[in-house]
């Protein structure tokens, strides 16, 4: 008898290996969580992220501005105007701002830089795209990169640590303003734990080549030369030439295109306006209708009726040239409402999805990253269950040295699986009742926040302090602690729903 379950245990085993080996090994698109998770939170909130978290996301994104005492405050605009409730805040009102911009034209708003970060504390997050639900405006606080990393730390200890992918906003402008980004944010790296814990991965972004050639000199003289990878955005007027691509191959890690780059758009009837620069115009600022998918051939020889040059002339390729030069291609901004995807798709943002993971793209910024889980699912690139999600690396090895990692990752895998397996028998039991929640001290979160998690999604209970959601933030103890956890569902309903208005939270769940 006891053989025999000698023998099935083994087989489990084995079973267990070569499934884990599998998913590993099978290449599978990065999916990096736009701003958190904005198609159900405002943007680059705590809990907006901890959603993308909950959903296997390989990276979180977040933008990085400076307010006037220096402190990194994520938002994606230099302007607080569309993402927060500054304007409702009397008290701010005079120190609305106007500068000239390099090319003439003038921007106008609340900037970051003209408050302080205890300033902004008092302000709330608030849903930035038209028609997505606005039920948890003043629900969320602003954040600081420190917090994010902080939280992000928080997955380290749960075997599927997720990647940060950090970009600095507008650095010459902040490089002007006295208050440089590129040392803090890298010493921000630094005080999180990110230059010892290689295992974690991470990426900076920047729209502007000379802040990544800086940024990748203050990692060199930290010690963290290629601790991080390196990521250059190009907007859909980007012409990058193969001589800039070979610069930055020397250093960079990959191109973060705007999608029309590498899928042509020209001008359909559907949107009923000119082609070319307008076009691009058109989807920068999320008009509704992008156009329609070039063909190839037509794209590369024709361009636009009018004659203006399409993005496709400028793009020809850009995935192979990157690719050639060892460079990774992560697109942007995959959304699931019809407006900003080309007409072909027809509102499915799978099939978007699955287009341009057919033209080679490596990752994808998306703001939906339940849909994301769902298309992995769909096409294959994920197996169910929340234990089998398997993040991808930041940089490939060559071929040779892919299959010396297959062959030890196997080894690996075996050992561990075999470890895992006995340890997780005995703690199982003890453990069950809290797989499912997430643990988090107060002092990142604030009892008014509770108030505001949509209860559709989330139960939250407070543990050791009953009752203590009717208290002011000041009064609470630091130890307690809060759980939430997030309520299986179907990832596209739960993000189509979230129109009821926002209650109170669940005790004692
Ligand atoms: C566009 O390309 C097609 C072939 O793909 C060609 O027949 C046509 O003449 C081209 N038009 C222009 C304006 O170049
Ligand atoms: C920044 O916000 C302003 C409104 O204050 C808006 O006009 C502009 O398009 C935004 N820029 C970006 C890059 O989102
Ligand atoms: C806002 O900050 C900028 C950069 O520090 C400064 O030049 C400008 O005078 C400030 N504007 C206001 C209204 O405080
Ligand atoms: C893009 O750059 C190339 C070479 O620098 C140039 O020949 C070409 O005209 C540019 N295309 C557009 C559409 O700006």
């Amino acid at each position: 008898m006891r053989s025999m379950g000698d023998a099935r245990r083994t087989f489990i085993l084995l079973s267990v290996a070569l499934y884990v080996c599998s998913a590993i090994s099978r290449k599978s698109t990065t999916i990096i969580a736009h701003r958190g998770s904005p198609c159900n939170f405002p943007e680059e909130t705590l809990e907006g992220y901890q959603h993308a978290m909950s959903n296997g996301a390989d990276y979180i994104e977040m933008d990085v501005v400076s307010t006037k005492d220096g402190a990194l405050l994520l938002r994606h605009n230099l302007t607080l105007d569309d993402s927060t409730t500054i304007a409702e805040h009397p008290e701010f009102a005079d120190r609305r701002w106007t500068r000239t911009l390099p090319d003439g034209r003038t921007q106008s708003g609340f900037f970051a830089v003209n408050y302080t970060l205890a300033e902004l504390k008092t302000i709330y997050a608030k849903q930035a795209i038209a028609g997505r639900s606005q039920a948890s405006d003043h629900g969320y606080r602003l954040r600081t990169l420190p917090e994010v990393l902080a939280l992000a730390a928080r997955s380290r200890s749960r075997g599927k640590p997720v990647g940060v992918y950090i970009e600095d906003k507008d650095p010459a402008f902040h490089e002007s303003a006295g208050l440089p980004l590129e040392k803090k944010l890298v010493e921000a790296l630094v005080s999180a734990g990110y230059k010892e814990d290689a295992g974690v991965a991470v990426i900076l972004q920047s729209f502007e080549e000379q802040s990544l050639r800086k940024l990748s000199g203050l990692l060199e003289a930290e010690g963290m030369a290629g601790r991080a990878g390196l990521v250059w955005l190009l907007d859909c007027s980007a012409n990058i030439t193969d001589a800039q691509l070979d610069g930055f191959a020397a250093y960079g890690t990959g191109i973060g295109p705007e999608k029309s780059l590498v899928a042509p758009l020209v001008s359909a009837a559907e949107c009923n306006r000119p082609a070319g620069a307008a076009l691009c115009t058109a989807v920068a600022s999320g008009q509704a209708c992008t156009g329609r998918l070039a063909s190839g051939a037509s794209a590369a020889r024709n361009g636009s009726a009018s004659g203006a040059p399409l993005p496709a002339q400028r793009s020809v390729g850009l995935v192979q040239r990157a690719h050639q030069r060892g460079l990774l291609v992560h697109a942007y901004t995959f959304r699931n409402e019809e407006r900003f995807m080309a007409v072909d798709f027809a509102g499915d943002p799978l099939a978007e999805l699955t287009h341009y993971q057919q033209l080679g793209v490596d990752g994808v910024f998306v703001d939906c990253p339940s849909t994301a889980k769902e298309w992995l699912l769909a096409t294959g690139q994920l197996s169910a269950g929340p234990s089998s999600w398997a993040g991808t690396i930041v940089s490939g090895p060559g071929p040779r040295a892919s299959a010396a990692i297959s062959a030890f990752s196997i080894l690996v895998t075996l050992t561990v699986v075999a470890l895992a397996c006995g340890i997780s028998a005995c703690i199982k039991r003890r453990r069950r009742h809290r797989a499912r929640y997430d643990l988090f001290p107060t002092d990142l979160f604030n009892t008014r926040d509770l108030n505001w998690y949509p209860p559709s999604d989330y139960r939250t209970a407070v543990v050791g302090n009953k009752g203590v959601a009717d208290h002011e933030e000041d009064e609470l103890p630091t130890s307690t602690a809060i759980m939430m956890t997030a309520i299986d569902s179907s990832p596209r309903a739960a993000e189509q729903q979230h129109k009821g208005p926002a209650g109170p939270p669940v005790n004692g769940s």
